[in-house]
């Protein structure tokens, strides 16, 4: 990486890799993506917006990871009718694979009047789920799991804003079963002055474990004359206790540049959800939403972005 560039993660050119205009049916905007592999295929769980403003999660694959991408014709997840508290949507989902109960985790935002909730669903297929409901009250969002237990307990990270007196940081509960969850204790918070991350952040995919810690991709948000600009940052966190932060990087590693990042619903976003790392060539795909609008994926390597954080910049 140049001394002068931020190209710690490399857009793909074929960016953005999923729009509104190639969608199989009439939607607004289609973004913020959790991601996996599933055999040998990439799968996409994302956020759609639909002409009334309302989202629902809808399922894309790919074979590489990057082009043909075939997604389904109705969503792996949409609001119930009779549930008040998703009225508003199903927002920003994250997956995460946990060997343990052979499946995998999605963790989603429900939206409704009584403002944004955490909701837990499972699935061994990305054809059909099961819905664990509420787990953390609003107003709360952003949440993703851990692959594993840590000290017994599986971890979930979240922004709960009633715990936090207001404040949009990123904290931890733990839970013995995915039902009962202690209370949130805090992990990292929003820098405060001028800083790219000073007005709120939250938690991008699933933290990645990795020989120096859970690696914490999240986006952190600075308010601006011309509006809220939001970008990705790096951190680390104590492998046996995740709610220590081993390593933050001053800067941030993903900045709204191009056109389609600049230009949209919410111009100025990219907002990671989806981290795929591919253990054989070592690369790491991080699928982004792109102005609320598409989605973008960028590339690196654990390596690179392991020294990233160890050059502390
Ligand atoms: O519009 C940008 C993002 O705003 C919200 O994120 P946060 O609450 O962290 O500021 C979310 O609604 C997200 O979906 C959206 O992309």
């Amino acid at each position: 990486m140049s001394a002068l560039s931020d190209d710690l993660f490399r857009r793909a050119v074929g960016n953005p890799l999923l729009a509104p205009n190639r969608w199989p049916y009439r939607i607004n905007a289609v973004m913020n993506a959790g991601a996996t592999t599933v055999g040998d295929e990439t799968v996409l769980l994302c956020r759609v917006e639909d002409r009334r403003g309302i989202s629902h999660l809808t399922v894309a694959r790919s074979k590489d990871g990057v082009s043909n991408w075939v997604v389904d014709e109705t969503p792996l997840l949409a609001p119930q009718p009779d549930v008040p508290g998703e009225s508003w949507g199903l927002e920003d989902a994250r997956i995460t694979r946990i060997d343990e109960l052979d499946l995998w985790t999605i963790t989603y935002t429900s939206f409704g009047p009584g403002g944004p909730a955490v909701s837990l669903a499972t699935t061994r297929d990305f054809r059909t789920v099961e819905r664990l409901g509420v787990i953390r009250p609003p107003e709360d969002k952003n949440a993703a799991l851990l692959s594993r237990r840590v000290g017994g307990q599986f971890i979930l990270f979240h922004r709960p804003m009633t715990v936090s007196g207001g404040r949009a940081d990123i904290w931890l509960s733990r839970s013995p079963d995915l039902q009962q969850w202690g209370e949130p204790e805090p992990v990292m918070s929003a820098r405060t002055g001028g800083s790219w991350d000073s007005a709120r952040i939250g938690i991008g995919p699933p933290p990645l474990e990795t020989p120096d810690g859970w690696l914490l991709v999240y986006h952190g948000v600075r308010q601006t004359v011309a509006g809220a600009l939001y970008r990705a940052g790096l951190a680390l966190l104590d492998l046996d206790d995740p709610s220590k932060v081993i390593a933050r990087c001053e800067e941030w590693v993903m900045s709204p540049r191009e056109q389609y990042e600049l230009v949209g619903d919410v111009p100025g976003v990219v907002f990671p959800c989806g981290l795929v790392w591919d253990e054989p060539t070592d690369e790491i795909r991080l699928y982004y939403g792109a102005a609320d609008t598409c989605i973008g994926l960028a590339t690196s390597t654990l390596t690179e972005v392991l020294t990233h954080l160890r050059e502390g910049h």
